[in-house]
């Protein structure tokens, strides 16, 4: 196939909000720097469901979603040293070139090598897709695409790891359990005795409890709308639940009354611009930090009084729990083989490509953590 147009099936989101439609597409051969990845597994993110809403303003369609996946490399374009064909590989939505201003800096885990081309929906040399549908182009998603059972990515973006890892689990390395394992760990930085608040229990919000347990936190308050989100979040770490249905006053009031003053560290992994204020507000004075995780739609701000910041509140935000791609996420993938993080216990729910239209409405039903689709 090396070299060749490849046809294959995929999950195209034509419009949003109209079901995915699974095609034949063909997936053209890597340009140089780029790499031909044959997906074996792939998950499904809020993320995902978030830009085929519509609401993202660097939403594309025709397109194909998907960022949360494993596979093994296909074949690689000129000039790629460091994966060739046969090695088993996570794409990332977060490249990491090791030369640009961001990589160099030691500040961030955002690079700026391929940027502009994954949120235009191409690819960085021609700035064209390398996926058509009888001759039309398919755009691509985050420099991903992974609802397909072959996608191409810059070399920037593709993480190489141990070949015995089951491709099946560590598909989650792509997004989720990084995001909130790092946001605890690099954003965060919380330390034993902490005093945390979690806002949203699905996937992220857990793996951030999972996180803080870790960490040795010793309060960490689960925050959800639906309460039966408790049961299973206390096996991730969680040890108080608060529904805000329950109360009258404002939760962040109900979190400052049940912390002495406010919590040490928040996290909003749920993408609502006001529960982001609740979650800033409910920081203890004077050094307090917040942390965004949750994806807000375009069009929507955040807003707080100054005074929260002038008397020692700290808002931050994270982008792949602050972790850089290529060099760490094989080190994850280690930690998982050697029992260190949780995977398994994420995914509920396992499914083929085909039932992918299922598999979203589960996620919004909320019954459901991970779905993994085999493609
Ligand atoms: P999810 O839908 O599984 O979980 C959201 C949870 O929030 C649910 O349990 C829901 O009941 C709860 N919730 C909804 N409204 C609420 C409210 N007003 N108050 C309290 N709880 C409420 O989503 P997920 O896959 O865990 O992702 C969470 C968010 O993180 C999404 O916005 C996603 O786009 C974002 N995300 C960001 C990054 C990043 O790098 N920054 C990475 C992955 C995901
Ligand atoms: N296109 C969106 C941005 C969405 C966003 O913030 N994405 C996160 C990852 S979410 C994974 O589930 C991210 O990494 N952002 C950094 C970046 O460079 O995109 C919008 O709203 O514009
Ligand atoms: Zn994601």
């Amino acid at each position: 196939t090396q070299g060749q147009v490849i046809t294959c099936k995929a999950a195209v989101a034509y419009e949003p909000n109209k079901p995915l439609v699974i095609e034949d597409i063909q997936v053209a051969p890597p340009q140089a720097g780029e790499v031909r990845i044959k997906i074996l597994f792939t998950a499904l993110c809020h993320t995902d469901a978030y830009t085929w809403s519509g609401k993202d303003p660097e939403g594309l369609f025709p397109c194909i979603l998907g960022h949360e996946a494993a596979g093994i490399v296909e074949s690689v374009g000129e000039g790629v040293t460091e994966v060739q064909p046969g090695d088993h590989v996570i794409p990332c939505y977060q490249a990491e070139c090791r030369e640009c201003k961001f990589c160099k800096s030691g500040k961030t885990n955002l690079c700026g090598k391929v940027r502009t081309a994954t949120g235009a929906g191409v690819m960085m040399n021609d700035r064209k897709s390398r996926f058509s549908i009888n001759g039309k182009p398919i755009y691509h998603f985050m420099g991903t695409s992974t609802f397909s059972q072959y996608t191409v990515v810059h070399d920037v973006s593709v993480a190489k790891i141990d070949p015995q890892a089951p491709l099946d689990k560590v598909c989650l390395l792509g997004c989720g359990v990084p995001t909130g394992l790092g946001a605890v760990w690099n954003t965060a930085k919380v330390e034993p005795g902490a005093i945390v608040a979690i806002f949203g229990l699905g996937t992220v919000g857990l793996v951030v409890a999972e996180g803080a347990k870790s960490a040795g936190a010793s309060r960490i308050i689960g925050v959800d709308i639906d309460s039966k989100k408790f049961d299973v979040a206390k096996k991730f770490g969680v040890t108080e639940f608060v529904n805000p249905k329950d109360y009258d006053k404002p939760i962040q009031q109900v979190l400052v009354d049940l912390t002495d003053g406010g919590v040490d560290y928040s996290f909003e992994c749920i993408g609502n611009v006001s529960v982001m204020r609740a979650a800033l507000e409910c920081c203890h004075k004077g050094w307090g930090t917040s942390v965004i995780i949750g994806v807000a739609a375009s069009g929507q701000e955040i807003s707080t009084r100054p005074f929260q910041l002038v008397t020692g509140r700290v808002w931050k935000g994270t982008a792949f729990g602050g972790f850089k791609s290529r060099s760490q996420v094989p080190w994850l993938v280690d930690k998982y083989m050697k029992k260190e993080i949780k995977i398994d216990e994420y995914i509920t729910h396992n499914m083929t490509i085909g039932e992918i239209n299922k598999a979203f409405d589960l996620m919004h039903e909320g019954g459901c953590l991970r779905c993994v689709l085999k493609t």
